[in-house]
C-alpha cells in the first residue's frame, strides 16, 4: 500500500495545542506528567480539586473577560464534538472502513460486561471519548510502549473471566508482540482481537509527513513508504496460530462479526481493513486532543 500524504489533514494538526496544558490533576500518581509536559502536577480527586481551584481563582478574574472566554471555549468544544460526531457518522459505505464508523459499530456491538484493551496508537488513549466506559475494569490502555496490547489482553481476560475481553490493536503495534496470539490459542483464552489494518505505522507516517512539511523538506509519498508494513494477512497468521479468524473490509460486517466472535468465547481475531486516512495525526486525532 502506498503512503498517503494528506496535506490538508496534517496542516490542521496543531502540536502546540497538545503541549499547552501545563497543569495536570489526576488521582493516579503514575499518570502525572506521564503523557505531556506538566508544570503543576496535582494528585487529587479532579472534582474536588477543580472546585477548590475555582474558589481560589474566581476573585482574581476579570468578569467580562471570563464570560467572553467561557463562551469561546464552549463554542470550540461544541465544534470539536460536532466534528467527532461527523467522523462517527462518516460514509458507512466507505471501503476500506473509516475509523469513525468502525468505532461506532464496535461500540454498538460491545456487551455491557466488555473489558476493552486499547492499543490504537493513532488515538493515543482517546477512545473513551468515543466509547463511553462506565464500569470499573472496562477499559485498559497503554499506547506509549507498543507490544503491550496483545499480552495485556491475555492478562485482562484471565484476571476477569466474567468479562468479554475485546482488544483493539493497530497492525504495527501488534507486530511488536504478535506471538502472544499463539499463547491465547494455546491456553484457550477467550479474547476477540480486533486488528485495525491500515497497512502500516500510520502515526509515524503522519508525524514524519507533518514535520517534513513544517520544515519545508522536499518530500513525496515515496518518502513515507518506509512506514508501510506491506500486504500481510493477519487473519491468515492468526489462523495459523490456532485462532478463529476473519478479515472484513466493510462497516456493515463489523457489528454482526464482533457479536458472533464474542459469543464464541474462544480466542478469535477480526482483521478490520481501515482507511490509511483517519490514522496518524489527522483532524480527528487533533479534535480529541485539543
Ligand atoms: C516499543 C515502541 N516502539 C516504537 C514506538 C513508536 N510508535 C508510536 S506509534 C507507532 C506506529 C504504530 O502503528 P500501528 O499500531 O499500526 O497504529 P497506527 O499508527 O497505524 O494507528 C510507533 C512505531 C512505540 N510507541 N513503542
Amino acid at each position: 500500500m502506498s503512503a498517503n500524504l494528506n496535506r490538508s489533514s496534517v496542516d490542521k494538526f496543531r502540536p502546540a495545542a497538545v503541549l499547552r496544558d501545563r497543569i495536570q490533576i489526576d488521582l493516579d500518581a503514575r499518570a502525572l506528567a506521564r503523557f505531556c509536559p506538566t508544570e503543576v502536577a496535582l494528585l487529587a480527586n479532579p472534582k474536588v480539586a477543580l472546585a477548590q481551584l475555582r474558589k481560589a481563582v474566581e476573585p482574581l478574574l476579570d468578569k467580562a473577560r471570563h464570560v467572553e472566554r467561557m463562551a469561546q471555549l464552549r463554542e470550540e468544544h461544541q465544534q470539536r464534538k460536532d466534528f467527532v460526531e461527523s467522523c462517527l457518522n462518516a460514509d458507512p459505505g466507505m471501503v476500506p472502513v473509516h475509523w469513525g464508523v468502525a468505532f461506532r459499530e464496535i461500540a454498538a456491538a460491545l456487551p455491557g460486561n466488555a473489558a476493552v484493551v486499547d492499543e490504537l496508537a493513532s488515538f493515543y488513549g482517546q477512545l473513551p471519548k468515543v466509547i463511553g466506559f462506565r464500569e470499573p475494569d472496562s477499559y485498559f490502555t497503554s499506547v506509549d510502549s507498543l507490544g503491550w496490547g496483545v499480552p495485556a489482553a491475555l492478562g485482562v481476560a484471565m484476571g476477569r473471566p466474567d468479562k468479554a475481553t475485546v482488544a483493539l490493536l493497530g497492525d504495527g503495534g501488534a507486530m511488536f508482540c504478535i506471538q502472544a496470539l499463539w499463547s491465547a490459542a494455546r491456553y484457550r483464552v477467550p479474547i476477540v482481537f480486533v486488528l485495525f489494518n491500515n497497512g502500516g505505522f500510520g502515526s509515524m507516517r503522519g508525524l514524519f509527513s507533518y514535520y517534513g512539511q513544517a520544515v519545508g523538506a522536499p518530500m513525496d509519498a515515496a518518502d513515507c513508504a518506509v512506514y508501510d508494513i506491506g500486504e500481510l494477512s493477519f487473519a491468515a497468521l492468526a489462523e495459523s496460530f490456532g485462532l478463529i479468524a476473519r478479515r472484513i473490509g466493510n462497516a456493515a460486517a463489523i457489528r454482526p462479526t464482533l457479536e458472533e466472535m464474542i459469543d464464541l468465547r474462544k480466542p478469535a481475531l477480526i482483521e478490520l481493513m481501515v482507511s490509511p486516512e483517519g490514522a496518524g495525526l489527522n483532524e480527528m486525532t487533533a479534535a480529541f486532543f485539543t
